[in-house]
């Protein structure tokens, strides 16, 4: 048998064996007798001495390739057997009693939270909620809502248009308009979503924002119901000791319209920063339906009245929770959206 014949079964041999090997007294049993000191290999190479010049040399290399081989064959079993080498019953045994890893809890967006307490309040006071599409047409967004084409009233609700047609809402006025569509008096129904204009974006603007508003239909609905809802709402939100004050205003859709301020959650009306020292939040719009927006919804606009509202929430939300930045609620950043 030639050296160059030995050095090959050994090859095949001893790596097939590292294949193999079960466990690691096994491996070691095979890392001796294969690569140890008077182990096979080292048996082969003692016998280059017997050789020719010229069958040395090329034996030669080959046991170094053998030896190159079953080094990483003996490696690569090693790798495999330390991975599944523990069995289950031979780990330690883990603790029951240890407590549980808390998981993080994530927050609601500071957005949702002042829409969904402005919302449940309203819910308790009879109100439904309706929602609808961003992307409406001219009728949903102006012409059903007293502001005809080609009057000055559209000037002051600049528009996002979209491609193909369609414009995306300016307020969810246009939710109020589907519901009426769809329902007959008497409704109660509140509209929160996001709505667009495209202002340019600072500290105070930006090109979206979110919006609820209201509307309560039926045949004797008076200022003093707009009065009394809005003013328990105030109550609700802010705290018992709210105060609202109705100043006069104009709203296309509302006649007559008001602007409802609440004297100042912070400083209760003795002046501060927030309420740049008048005592007073301005926080929303309101008015008695105008008979035209009925008409166009094909209600009945001498046996039926109603009122209306509608607040920006973002402006909420930074007064109550001490943001300065409108930017900040739209940048998805956990730092930011953690602290509420
Ligand atoms: C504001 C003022 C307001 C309305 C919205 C309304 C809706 C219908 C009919 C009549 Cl369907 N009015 N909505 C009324 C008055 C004011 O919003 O300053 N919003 C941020």
């Amino acid at each position: 048998m030639s050296v160059l014949d030995d050095l090959n079964r050994l090859r095949e041999d001893a790596r097939r064996a590292f294949e193999r090997v079960p466990g690691t007294r096994e491996l070691e049993q095979a890392r001796v007798r294969y690569l140890g000191r008077s182990g096979e290999l080292r048996a082969a190479m003692a016998r280059l001495k017997e050789l020719a010049r010229e069958e040395k040399a090329q034996a030669g290399r080959l046991a170094n390739t053998v030896k190159g081989e079953l080094t990483e064959a003996y490696e690569t079993a090693q790798a495999r057997l330390s991975a599944d080498e523990a069995p289950a019953h031979a780990r330690p045994m883990p603790d029951p009693t240890l407590p549980g890893r808390a998981q993080p809890r994530g927050t609601r967006h500071p957005l949702t939270q002042v829409i969904e307490r402005v919302v449940a309040i309203f819910e308790r006071l009879g109100f439904d909620v309706a929602d609808g599409p961003e992307i409406e047409d001219d009728f949903h967004n102006f012409t059903a809502l007293n502001i005809p084409e080609h009057h000055p009233a559209r000037d002051d609700f600049d528009t996002f248009f979209v491609r193909g047609g369609g414009i995306l809402r300016s307020q969810t006025s246009t939710v109020q308009i589907h519901v009426m569509q769809n329902r007959p008096p008497p409704l109660r129904v509140v509209a929160p979503g996001r709505v667009y204009r495209p202002d340019a974006v600072d500290a105070t603007h930006f090109y979206a924002f979110h919006q609820i508003e209201g509307l309560a239909v039926d045949t004797d609905i008076t200022f003093a119901d707009l009065k009394g809802t809005l003013s328990l709402w105030a109550r609700e939100m802010f705290g018992e000791e709210t105060g609202t004050r109705f100043r006069p205003s104009f709203f296309p859709f509302t006649e007559p319209s008001a602007e409802m301020d609440v004297s100042c959650y912070f400083c209760h009306g003795r002046g501060c920063r927030v309420c740049k020292q008048s005592g007073w939040i301005e926080l929303l719009g309101c008015g008695m339906v105008d008979p035209n927006v009925f008409e166009a919804v094909g209600y009945d606009a001498e046996q039926y009245t109603g009122f209306a509202f509608g607040m920006g929430i973002e402006r909420i939300a930074m007064q109550s929770m001490g943001i300065n930045d409108i930017r900040l609620f739209f940048e998805n950043d956990l730092r930011f959206l953690g602290q509420f």
